[in-house]
């Protein structure tokens, strides 16, 4: 189902939308797994919030979810990457994204690179939704950024050179002007450190028009596959009647190797802890904890 020219566009670019390639049955399953975790969050379920308008991300969706699960081992989604890259992929890690309806909360420009403890070429996700997306409310990349070769600093967490104070006194003020985040009990994005030796990701949001981005209205049976180190967002706000709920895979090739990052933000998967993973490791080391799924 993967042509010639969406190999072609996905390595080019750094994303693909493949149209209507999955069954009305997994776009049950998906919505159904989605709803289960939004309507009962866990310790790493984390609401940002921004006056009015709020994101709820859930880490591991699928570790609580048997539909989320079923939804990766068994859609089309893990064959369909692995025939993007021409290479057996496994299943990293996976994430929730929910906005409810109304004006949407922005996603800000980032690269996930700096967030897991992995790096490598091929690291690939997968984001897909039950619902309708207009581009607006859709993801957006920066076409090629995959490609520039740098590793840019998360937007979250406490410089090391602040003390604890001032970034806590940071966040109060922060949160005097609507903005903070309503943390689960086992992880927080703000109990993050920053590695401060990253640049940061450029400011494109108020520059769009130096930057070449790219994004799709997605109809639930799409499945946009965009590459790991790619800048994106999901930026312009907009209005809908619903909420949007997505749901973000991370997949990884053969060359995808565990690195210890001194600014890591998502934590590893619980199951990983035992092995004491080490720099330089490949995932394949690791079979039990990551898969192979297509
Ligand atoms: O769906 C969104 O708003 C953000 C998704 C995202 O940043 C990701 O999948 O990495």
């Amino acid at each position: 189902m993967v042509s010639e020219e969406d190999r072609k566009t996905f390595h080019r670019d750094g994303g693909v939308l493949l149209k209507n390639v999955l069954e009305e049955k997994w776009i049950k399953i998906l919505a159904a797994g989605l709803d289960e975790c939004f309507n009962e969050p866990d310790g790493m379920s984390s609401e940002l919030v921004m006056n009015d308008m709020q994101i709820r991300v859930d880490q591991y969706p699928a570790a609580r979810s048997k539909g989320l699960r079923d939804f990766i081992y068994n859609s089309i989604v893990g064959d369909l990457v692995a025939e993007m890259i021409n290479t057996p992929v496994r299943f990293y890690m996976d994430q929730m994204f929910v906005k409810p309806a109304g004006e949407l909360m922005a996603t800000a420009w980032h690269q996930d690179t700096c967030y897991y403890n992995v790096e490598g070429n091929d690291l690939i996700r997968a984001w897909v939704s039950p619902d309708s997306v207009p581009r607006e409310a859709s993801l957006e990349i920066v076409r090629g950024s995959h490609k520039w070769n740098v590793t840019y600093r998360p937007l979250v967490g406490r410089d090391p050179s602040i003390s604890e104070e001032t970034y806590k006194n940071n966040l109060k003020k922060a949160r005097e002007n609507g903005f903070y985040e309503r943390a689960g009990d086992s992880f927080a994005y703000n109990d993050a450190l920053l590695d401060t030796a990253l640049p940061e990701v450029p400011d494109i949001g108020n520059n769009r028009e130096s930057f070449d981005i790219i994004g799709w209205d997605y109809e639930p049976g799409d499945l946009i596959l965009f590459h790991g180190n790619i800048i994106h967002a999901a930026c312009n706000e907009t209005t809908l009647t619903y909420p949007r709920r997505a749901h973000a895979i991370m997949f990884a090739g053969p060359n995808v190797r565990y690195k210890k990052r001194l600014g890591q933000v998502i934590p590893d998967p619980k199951a990983l802890d035992p092995y004491k993973p080490e720099t330089g490791q490949f995932l394949s080391e690791f079979e039990d904890v990551f898969p192979i799924v297509g």
